[in-house]
């Protein structure tokens, strides 16, 4: 928010005589202390046991655990860092138990010369950290769904989205010591899984900012998450970001892999197929109050998620008015390339019924589309990379709920799961 609008703002809000934040309370005592010695140190730190519905929605319409999706529960999460047990994880074929003593990362093909790297090799080389997200193309699958779903949550509507500090190797620093050969424009980076995942990477994205990590958040990569190593490749979709790395293959030409024909490529609305749909575009979502959440009457402030893969936010604005006005929030926290940004916006519920929304425009001007335009680009049976704006509807009981247009126009005949081969969840 700028200083005009708050102004104009904290204007609006002494005329309503609605400054007052919190309700006064009467009665009231402190909280006592506790009687005796509390629990003594731990060498490694728990959650507080009463967090402990605070975890993943694990998908359950795959018949395996082993392929599938878990969504971060973005709904309960704050800040742009996400926990790294709370981490979504999106796997083919399970998660592999690999010994780091063992592990190695060979780099070959059209190079000059090969080079294997054990893990210690990599931790010794210039490294870097960074802040970026890592989003399933998969993510917000759930919009294509008709009729939409009243019940979704933010966390399934787009909880396939995570924000880390990785820490890695330049993948530059790799390719520049093998010497990569001119007509070596593919980078086929494969996985250590039983699903022998690999993606084709531009060498050109490779030599601009792909990172060859092993630290999340500060340690170690968790297992879900790629250990001891995986790509992290900034902007793109998460299928290309290879965990359990085993080896990159410099090629003149992509892999065309299952991963990159069969699953992660989407249907335009003419029915034409793109496959290397690499960057994740606009997104925002409003995390609180959210889907499943319930609110009372007064000062809430609403937060939420916004991230490009363009690039960085440059603007979020929140309409609490189903869309007839927006407003700039406030970008809140650090807002960098890449990475999930924060974003607030101070409102006053008087208890009626209303939606909220959120869009997001990026620095490269790119604008997060409604559903309609959406639609208008891309089939009903796509299964990925849906960005459209996700609304609220808040009930006059104060129950929220999915505030898809589509509810509002009646349902429209289902849509069954199709497109091109992609796994469906029921996020
Ligand atoms: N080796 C391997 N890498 C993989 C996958 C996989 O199944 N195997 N899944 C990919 C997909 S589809 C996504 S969205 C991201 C998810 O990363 P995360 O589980 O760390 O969130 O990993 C990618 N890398
Ligand atoms: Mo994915």
């Amino acid at each position: 928010m700028n200083r005009r609008s708050f102004l104009q703002g904290l204007a609006a809000a002494l005329a309503a005589g609605s400054l007052q934040l919190v309700r006064a309370q009467q009665g009231f005592k402190p909280f006592p202390p506790a009687p005796t010695l509390g629990t003594p140190l731990q060498p490694i730190g728990v959650r507080a046991a009463s967090e402990a519905h605070v975890v993943r929605y694990i998908s359950n319409t795959l018949p395996s655990r082993h392929t599938g999706a878990a969504f971060a529960p973005i709904g309960e999460l704050d800040g742009i860092i996400t926990p790294n047990g709370l981490h979504f994880e999106r796997d083919h074929a399970g998660v592999p138990t690999i010994d780091p003593k063992d592990y190695r990362l060979v780099l070959h093909g059209l190079v000059e010369r090969p080079l294997m790297f054990t893990l210690d090799d990599l931790m010794r080389l210039p490294s870097e950290n960074q802040v970026y997200f890592i989003e399933c193309a998969g993510n917000g699958q759930n919009g294509y769904r008709e009729p939409p779903e009243p019940t979704l949550t933010a966390t399934r509507s787009r909880g396939l989205v995570s924000g880390a500090e990785w820490t890695g190797v330049p993948l530059r620093i790799l390719l520049e010591e093998a010497g990569v050969k001119p007509e070596g424009r593919w980078l086929l980076a494969e996985g250590a899984d039983a699903a022998a995942w690999v993606r084709s990477i531009p060498t050109e994205k490779g030599l601009r900012d792909v990172l060859v990590a092993y630290k999340q958040n500060g340690e170690a990569l968790r297992p879900e998450q790629g250990y001891p190593v995986r790509l992290v490749v900034p902007g793109w979709e998460g299928s290309i970001q290879v965990k359990w790395l085993r080896r990159i293959l410099v090629a003149g030409e992509p892999a065309m892999s299952r991963g990159e024909t069969s699953e992660y490529t989407d249907v335009r609305a003419d029915g034409r197929i793109d496959a290397f749909t690499w960057v994740m575009e606009p997104q925002s979502i409003i995390t609180r109050p959210s889907g499943g959440q319930r609110i009372e009457p007064g000062f809430h402030q609403i937060r939420g998620l916004a991230w490009s893969g363009f690039g960085m936010v440059a603007r979020v604005e929140v309409s609490t008015d189903g869309g007839a006005s927006w407003r700039e929030a406030r970008l809140t926290g650090p807002v960098l390339p890449y990475a999930l940004t924060r974003f607030v916006f101070d409102w006053n519920w008087g208890g009626e019924e209303t939606v909220l929304m959120s869009r997001m425009v990026d620095d490269q001007g790119n604008v997060q589309p409604t559903r309609a335009e959406f639609l208008e680009r891309w089939a009903r049976n796509n299964r990925y990379h849906y960005n459209a704006i996700q609304a609220w509807r808040v009930g006059a009981d104060g129950r929220v709920q999915n505030g898809d247009p589509a509810l509002a126009v009646g349902a429209a005949p289902p849509v069954q799961a199709g497109g091109c081969g992609g796994e469906v969840f029921d996020g």
